[in-house]
């Protein structure tokens, strides 16, 4: 069934959805779909990371002898709205525009990677809008139907977090509750589906992990005997690592983080992901590797920590779907 990328509503082929007046590419319809759904509070750090993520993707796919492709408006919008503020002119994006001052609209790629053939969308939207979503909100339909929803946590806003580096790291202040966000985007997402509708993964990302890492330099036990253990997953990245198993990876470090969030305080994010009804995972990326200064990117450059596992795990996922078994 051809369903169009924004809306989620069925198409009869490629061409202006019926729906919601998208331009519905034919690479979308013609390759296997694979989609990601960005969510998070204001500042979460979305828009970086689909900025980093899609650069750093692009080098990882030369390296397989592979090659990114953005498909029709994406490739003047991702420059222009990630990659030259991101890259260039070394400034950190400005927030977002809720979704009543600028429409979603997909972000698309395609590629072909191990010998099947892609086309990726990603969809990035306001954190003002996920902080006070509505569950029937139509524009949020995609929730429901997308392979991953990607929800982004705050590390400097877990409480215990943000008690324990207030002064050592800049602690935002406005922006709205993570949790709450999570529960309302798990809500939203049911409410779209009313009953039906794909697999889906739930991914639950510690963003900016850059910030817990500066914990294990404190002198409290407690984060050293945690961050500093010998073959930890979350002292390594090995996601740009042809061939690695990132299965395995995948899982130590989603019990490894398991046991982080009960450190932090924060199981009520475990819990919330636990009740919602489909398989969840947890990950850590710190997509400028560093705690940025004011308005620029830190002077070192970009060196991001597992910003790819996200998207790999989601073609990981694609690929046992296409081969018939989970
Ligand atoms: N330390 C650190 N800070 C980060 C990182 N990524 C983002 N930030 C900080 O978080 C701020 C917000 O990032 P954005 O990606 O614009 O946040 P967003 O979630 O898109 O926010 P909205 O568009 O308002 O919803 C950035 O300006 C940085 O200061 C990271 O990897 N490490
Ligand atoms: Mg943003
Ligand atoms: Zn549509």
């Amino acid at each position: 069934m051809n369903q169009c990328p924004r809306c989620y509503r069925q198409v009869a082929g490629a061409g202006q959805c019926a729906t919601c007046r998208l331009e519905v590419p034919s690479e979308w319809l013609d390759r296997v779909q694979v989609s990601l759904a960005v969510t998070g509070a204001r500042t979460a750090g979305k828009s970086v990371l689909i900025g980093v993520m899609m650069d750093q993707f692009e080098y990882f796919l030369a390296s397989q002898d592979s090659f990114l492709t953005p498909v029709g408006t994406t490739k003047t919008r991702f420059h222009e709205k990630y990659r030259v503020p991101l890259l260039q002119q070394r400034n950190l994006l400005g927030a977002t525009p809720p979704a009543d001052q600028e429409s979603i609209e997909p972000l698309l790629w395609e590629f072909d990677y191990q010998g099947v053939p892609y086309c990726l969308s990603i969809i990035d939207a306001a954190g003002e809008d996920f902080e006070r979503l509505s569950p029937s909100d139509d524009r949020f339909r995609y929730l429901g139907f997308v392979d991953f929803i990607t929800t982004l946590v705050d590390p400097l806003k877990v409480p215990g977090v943000s008690a324990v580096l207030d002064g050592v790291v800049t602690v935002p202040r406005q922006s709205g509750d993570d949790l709450h966000v999570l529960r309302s985007v798990l809500r939203a997402r049911d409410a779209q589906r009313n009953g039906t509708g794909p697999d889906q993964v739930l991914a639950v990302v510690l963003s900016k992990f850059d910030v817990l890492q500066r914990l294990r330099h404190l002198s409290s036990p407690k984060w050293q005997s945690i961050f500093n253990r010998p073959g930890s997953a979350m002292q390594r990245d090995p996601s740009m690592v042809a061939g690695f198993d990132n299965e395995g990876d995948g899982s130590l470090l989603h019990e490894e983080l398991l046991g982080l969030l009960e450190l932090l305080d924060a199981r009520m994010v475990i819990s919330a992901a636990t009740q919602a009804g489909l398989p969840f995972r947890l990950f850590a990326i710190s997509a400028l590797g560093a705690e940025p200064d004011a308005q620029s990117v830190g002077s070192g450059g970009i060196i991001p920590f597992r910003v790819l596992d996200v998207l790999l795990a989601a073609l990981a996922k694609k690929r046992r779907d296409l081969h018939g078994h989970v």
